[in-house]
């Protein structure tokens, strides 16, 4: 599999996160994006009138395609999705960076709407447990993303996903002190083309800057953790896990046998040969 460049490792263990630029071809940007608009039509989880980070049950979202959206729960839409667990080029890297004792825990669909009334927020994902712990420079992470640009981010302000360079590493901030924003001293607006995936620490301080561009800013959003932690999207339908391939469904959590105590902390014994060698 392939492995991280020199300057990407570098900047994952420095920065906490690094571009990989062109991981879609712009007939991809297309597709995934004529994707996005129509799950608008669909039902799935949002976020509703829920604590941030909680999702409800919605008919549909906005029709207008340059309106803000936030779906969860990608999978069953499309085999597309299903394809972007483990798409090469990609998913190599994540297991770079994760090792192969990985699970896929959650895949959303972002559209950050134009307009002055959203100042943007920053935050580190896994919610409040998992913002506490932090691993050493040297460990592997418990938790990353990534995350695929759908349009293109050439000035601030354009719905930037926006990045507390080295804040995976630092207590940043205790709860008691503000909350970055995507405006505070440090914060740094990242740029990029349509079909450019940033791969980021969970523990890394991040979020969206405001988005002034006139213009719906359009991601996907693919988590990965270690395989003992539990996924944001949980189930996993039948009617998914027969479209996937056998590796999909173990990053799924098919174990191959039924759960025993053990299971999902004491891997299988053909872990290594499904990640490293199991795309078919
Ligand atoms: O929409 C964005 O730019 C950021 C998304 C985000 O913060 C996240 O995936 O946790």
């Amino acid at each position: 599999m392939q492995t991280m460049t020199k300057e990407q490792s570098r900047a994952w263990d420095i920065d906490g996160y690094f571009i990989l630029e062109g991981a879609f071809d712009p007939d991809e940007v297309k597709f995934y994006s004529d994707q996005i608009d129509a799950l608008r039509a669909k039902p799935g989880w949002e976020p509703t009138n829920l604590p941030r980070g909680h999702y409800g049950w919605v008919e549909h979202a906005d029709p207008d395609p340059e309106s803000f959206m936030d779906r969860r729960d990608l999978l069953s839409y499309h085999d597309c999705f299903i394809d972007l667990i483990d798409r090469p080029g990609v998913f190599d890297l994540v297991v770079d960076i994760m090792g192969p004792y990985l699970a896929f825990s959650m895949s959303q669909a972002i559209v950050r709407a134009s307009t002055p009334e959203f100042p943007g927020y920053t935050h580190t994902d896994g919610g409040e447990g998992l913002r506490r712990i932090r691993v050493t420079e040297s460990s592997r992470p418990l938790a990353m993303k990534a995350m695929y640009l759908l349009t293109d981010v050439a000035e601030e302000n354009h719905g930037n996903f926006t990045v507390f360079p080295g804040s995976h590493l630092r207590p940043y901030p205790e709860v008691d002190e503000t909350i970055p924003a995507p405006d505070m001293p440090g914060a740094v607006p990242l740029m990029g083309k349509a079909g450019d995936c940033y791969l980021f620490s969970h523990s890394l301080w991040h979020g969206p800057s405001p988005n002034l561009s006139g213009r719906g800013r359009k991601t996907l959003l693919y988590n990965y953790c270690q395989q003992f932690m539990r996924p944001y999207d949980y189930a996993v339908t039948a009617a998914v896990a027969d479209r996937c391939t056998r590796r999909q469904r173990r990053l799924l959590g098919d174990l191959g046998y039924d759960f025993r105590p053990g299971s999902y902390t004491y891997v299988p014994e053909d872990q290594l040969e499904v990640i490293m060698n199991g795309a078919a």
